[in-house]
């Protein structure tokens, strides 16, 4: 980073803090001079990343430039009739609107026609006062979280094997195994942190075995010792078959399941049949793997070794998540793997305080303290601490049945924070019926140009990242302060603060005689200084721990009671467990199919995930355009032999259909998937391209136990679109401030074409990048779209048109550079046209180009193409040449410098490296 002047007008400060995105939850230092943010890096000494970012932590501070507030929410705005526009208005008119309208719907329909809709990217501050508000003050459970699509099978799971939702391991464990059981998680794009430390771990110990279960051959899958590629949803026959070769071979522990477990000849029984010849029937892979990974699971029976197993979506989100999650911690019991170092079921929480909501029991089904609402002394002990009669029995809805309720017309207003279900929910169609349906909806958004936020009545600004404090919980129980580096913008409020004063308003129209002692905080310490004390003598209890200890001690793991000097880096090391008679409990799972299967209509089995450089519906990484730059476009991956079949090339445009909606877009063809399925980015809602994203396609269906959608399968059918006119329009733009606004624009613009994306690029100068294909645009679309691009004025531009062959160009030029240019029906030179327009070519033979009829580009200009590391900015290109020169990856290394920063592209690089030399 460059060297800022420093002045004593521009003090330089530092603020620790945690990355807000992956449960990794990275230790930062966040540089800003108070009032802006100007460099973020890795703090050395969090325990979590001892330094190290990944390629979006590290580029955190780009979102938080003065251009963002193009695109932050920064005042409430209101709006009291829905056909009408929202209007700036102030905290206090919001607030007082908004009690009414939710006194008012309690009062005639009862308290649970309201619900609360937020997020494990609250802080546990912020969450611990919705769930009061909900649960304690009107007295609905109608709390639910997007943690509902997420981790709600791993809780589910946990507490069904082990008694309580409390992941045992912890990340030292990863140097600590033998064998390392990656199962549904691709660690490389999603915990790209832990999977530095599973690199270093592999390195350190040559033996150390990676398995990992994927349909898809990611590149975590690429890197394994043994990939199996099962069929999707099956991975209880994997498991099972496993347990079933352990018990057989003998390489199980009699002597632990009979201390410490109880049910294991049920399950016994059940897995005889699962053998691996059966197995390996349903799961579409080798019998003979099967075995090997039970082996290496079981170390053949050698009790001294450790195994490790990781998992996340690919089990999670299943209509039988929760099974999937209990038949790998079956295979922990019964072989003792569980409570040593280097050993345990250790599930990965995606988002960064997810596990803080599941602590202050900010789900509709839990109470604070890890309590069961079910459990009637649960409730007592919440009412007491609460100084209240009672909290209500009726378990609240969970997110499905909560959109549903909204779409039936039950649930009349809703308030939803720091979530985007109009990108992220299934069964897109259905969410957006809902959201028109209710009669009342918040939305506490950050950025006040999502999907979700368009649905608003009532949109409040929300602070967020390095604006706000408070804390949150990673995927080892580690809690980390969040500390506020710069003001909030605008007039941003915290969460938590808004909710509270939301809440004493409401308290007060309802005449509620509790809200005062409810609510009578005035910092968020105040609030977490209350939790803390809800945690006493239960599994969790922190009630060792303080801010000021955490700030100076660092982070710490729970449980940490009051006395304690540490937290506990791994539970249940004695072999006693949270269940009523102290053992853990095996559970019976059987193979079961997805909710949707493959049939002659939809034969094609999709699954949807994560790429390396977005996160989510792309309200933050979508501000950067270094983080479209390794994948610009949201494209579906195919097998070479599904395209063949079908007349497909890589490039094609086609039209995905499942039963509940249809999206077009881009194929690319992909070795990483199987015959039979395809796998699609969930990042692009319908901000960033035409339709409503992969979840049109997704479905509702969710595990009987967690509730949890199936978000990975959907059964589709894939044909060619027989595209209309291409277009590619694109403008460099002065500021990033600029760019945000041209794409919020043009939003509604790419609604009205066939297949369309929007895309920000440029390294130093942004670029908006339209690339569609549409019917022919009225004169008036077209007129609007120019406008857009800055191609309207006709004495600035350079116009080139063939009527008869369906071509028009236009293009703009500001002393000698090309700063905008519109193809319609001639599109090849788009990308050449396009590095020039980031690098700040002369247009002197774009303008020869552009004027010319059907002119190929000039060759030896090739574009540069994907950019593989995105700190050092090398492209694909510029490392397979180098490859196939023969560098190996310390020599690419060492000539490009990929690779030797972040890390995030080193299993990338790796990969490019084997294959291009095999
Ligand atoms: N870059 C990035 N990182 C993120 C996020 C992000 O948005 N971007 N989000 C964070 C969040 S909230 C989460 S929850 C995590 C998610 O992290 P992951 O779960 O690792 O990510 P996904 O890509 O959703 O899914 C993981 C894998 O499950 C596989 N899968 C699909 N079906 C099956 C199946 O039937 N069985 C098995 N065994 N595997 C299957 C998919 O092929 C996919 O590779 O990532 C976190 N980290
Ligand atoms: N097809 C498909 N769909 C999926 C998944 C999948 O694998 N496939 N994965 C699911 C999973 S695991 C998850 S976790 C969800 C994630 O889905 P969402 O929760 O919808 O994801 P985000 O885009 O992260 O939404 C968070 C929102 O909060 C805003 N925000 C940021 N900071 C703050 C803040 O401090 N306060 C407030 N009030 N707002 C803030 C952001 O701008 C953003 O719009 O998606 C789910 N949907
Ligand atoms: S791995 Fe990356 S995204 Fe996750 S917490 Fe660390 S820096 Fe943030
Ligand atoms: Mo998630």
């Amino acid at each position: 980073m460059a060297d800022t002047p420093h002045t004593p007008t521009t003090p330089r400060l530092e603020t620790r803090s945690t990355c807000c995105y992956c449960g990794v939850g990275c230790g930062v230092i966040i540089e800003h001079d108070g009032k802006q943010i100007s460099g973020v890096r890795g703090d050395p000494e969090h325990p979590a990343n001892f330094g190290r970012l990944c390629s979006k932590g590290s580029t955190l501070h780009l979102t938080m430039t003065e251009d963002s507030l193009a695109v932050r929410a920064l005042y409430p705005e209101l709006r009291k009739q829905r056909e009408q526009p929202r209007q700036r208005c102030d905290w206090h008119t919001a607030l007082d609107h908004a009690a009414e309208r939710f006194a008012s719907v309690i009062r005639e329909h009862g308290p649970d026609a309201v619900a609360f809709y937020i997020s494990g990217q609250l802080l546990t501050e912020d969450y611990y006062v919705f769930n009061k508000l909900a649960k304690g003050l009107i007295g609905t459970n109608n709390v639910d979280t997007n943690s509902r699509l997420c981790m709600s099978s791993a809780v589910a799971g946990y507490k069904l094997s082990l008694g309580a939702d409390a992941p045992p391991a912890c990340y030292e464990d990863i140097q600590h195994a033998d064998t390392l059981f990656i199962a549904g998680s691709n660690t490389a794009f999603a915990h790209p942190i832990l999977y530095r430390r599973i690199e270093d771990a592999r390195a350190a110990k040559p033996a150390m075995k990676l398995i990992v279960v994927d349909p898809r051959r990611t590149d975590t899958a690429a890197e394994a010792d043994l990939h199996l590629a099962i069929l999707p949803g099956t991975d209880i026959a994997l498991y099972n078959a496993m347990l079933h070769v352990m018990l057989w071979e003998d390489w199980i522990r009699p002597d632990y399941i009979a201390a410490h477990t109880e049910g294991f000849e049920a399950l016994r029984k059940t897995v005889r049949e699962y053998t691996p010849a059966m197995a390996a029937g349903i799961c579409g892979i080798d019998k003979k793997d099967i075995e090997k990974a039970a082996e290496w699971f079981a170390h053949a029976g050698d009790a001294s070794k450790a195994t490790l197993s990781m998992y996340c979506m690919g089990t999670n989100q299943s209509s039988h998540g929760t099974h999937n999650n209990a038949a790998i911690i079956n295979m922990h019991l019964a072989t003792a793997q569980i409570g040593k170092p280097g050993a345990g079921p250790f599930s990965l929480t995606g988002q960064p305080n997810a596990m803080g909501g599941r602590e202050v029991g900010g789900l509709a089904n839990l109470l604070s303290g890890h309590r069961d609402l079910a459990k009637p002394e649960h409730r007592a002990e919440v009412a007491q601490l609460w100084g209240i009669p009672e909290v209500p029995e009726k378990p609240g809805l969970s997110a499905v049945e909560l959109f549903d309720a909204m779409a039936a017309g039950q649930v009349k207003a809703v308030w939803i924070s720091c979530t985007n279900p109009a990108q992220s929910m299934p069964d897109q169609n259905l969410i957006r019926q809902a959201l028109s349906q209710c009669d009342f909806v918040v939305v506490q958004e950050a950025y006040r140009t999502t999907e979700t936020a368009r649905y608003a009545d009532l949109l409040l600004p929300a602070t967020s990242w390095g604006e706000k404090t408070g804390t949150v919980t990673n995927s080892e129980r580690r809690i980390s302060r969040v500390i506020q580096a710069v003001p909030a913008p605008g007039e941003a409020r915290h969460d938590w603060d808004a909710a509270l004063d939301f809440a004493r308003r409401l308290g007060n129209k309802l005449a509620n005689p509790h809200t005062a002692k409810l609510f009578p905080y005035s910092t968020e310490q105040e609030i977490w200084n209350e939790h803390r004390e809800s945690t006493r003598g239960r599994d969790l209890d922190i009630t060792g721990l303080s801010y000021a200890m955490l700030e100076q001690q660092g982070p710490q793991q729970w449980p940490f009671p009051s006395g304690a000097h540490t937290g506990k880096a791994r539970l249940y090391e004695d072999g006693r467990f949270p269940t009523d008679s102290g053992k853990a409990r095996f559970v019976v799972t059987e193979h079961r199919e997805t909710a949707e299967k493959a049939d002659s209509k939809y034969p094609i089995r999709m699954t949807t995930g994560r790429l390396r450089d977005q996160w989510h519906g792309m309200s933050r990484t979508g501000t950067v355009a270094r983080l479209y730059a390794h994948e610009a476009e949201p494209l579906i991956h195919m097998n070479a032999a599904d395209m063949a079949r079908r007349g497909l090339k890589n490039g094609d445009t086609v039209r995905v259909k499942s039963r509940r909606g249809e999206v077009i877009l881009k194929l690319r063809e992909s070795e990483s998937v199987r015959a039979g399925q395809a796998f699609m980015p969930m990042h692009w809602g319908s901000n960033a391209m035409s339709g409503l994203g992969s979840n049109a396609l997704t479905i509702k269906t969710f595990d009987p136990f967690s509730k949890q959608p199936e978000l990975k399968h959907a059964a589709v059918q894939i044909e060619k679109y027989q595209a209309a006119t291409g277009l590619v329009a694109m403008r460099r733009v002065g500021s990033n401030a600029n760019a945000l606004q041209v794409m919020e624009a043009l939003r509604p613009q790419i609604q009205n074409m066939a297949q369309a994306t929007l895309t920000l690029a440029g390294r130093d100068t942004p670029v908006v990048v339209l690339k569609a294909q549409t019917a022919a645009l009225g004169a008036e679309a077209m007129a609007a779209l120019d406008a857009s691009f800055d191609l309207a004025d006709d004495t600035h531009c350079l116009s080139y048109k063939d009527a008869r062959r369906n071509i028009s160009k236009r293009a703009r030029v500001d002393q000698n550079t090309l700063t905008a240019v519109r193809l319609t029906g001639e599109t090849r030179g788009a990308e050449w046209l396009q590095d020039m327009m980031e690098n700040n070519g002369s247009a002197s033979e774009a303008r020869k180009w552009l004027l010319a009829p059907l002119a190929e580009p000039p060759v030896g200009q090739a574009p540069r193409g994907r950019i593989v590391c995105n700190c050092f900015n090398v492209s694909e290109g510029e490392i397979s040449a180098r490859v196939a020169a023969g560098d190996s990856l310390q020599a690419l290394q060492a000539r490009l410098k990929c690779g030797t920063n972040c890390g995030s592209c080193i299993p990338e690089l790796k990969r490019l490296t084997s294959s291009t030399q095999a």
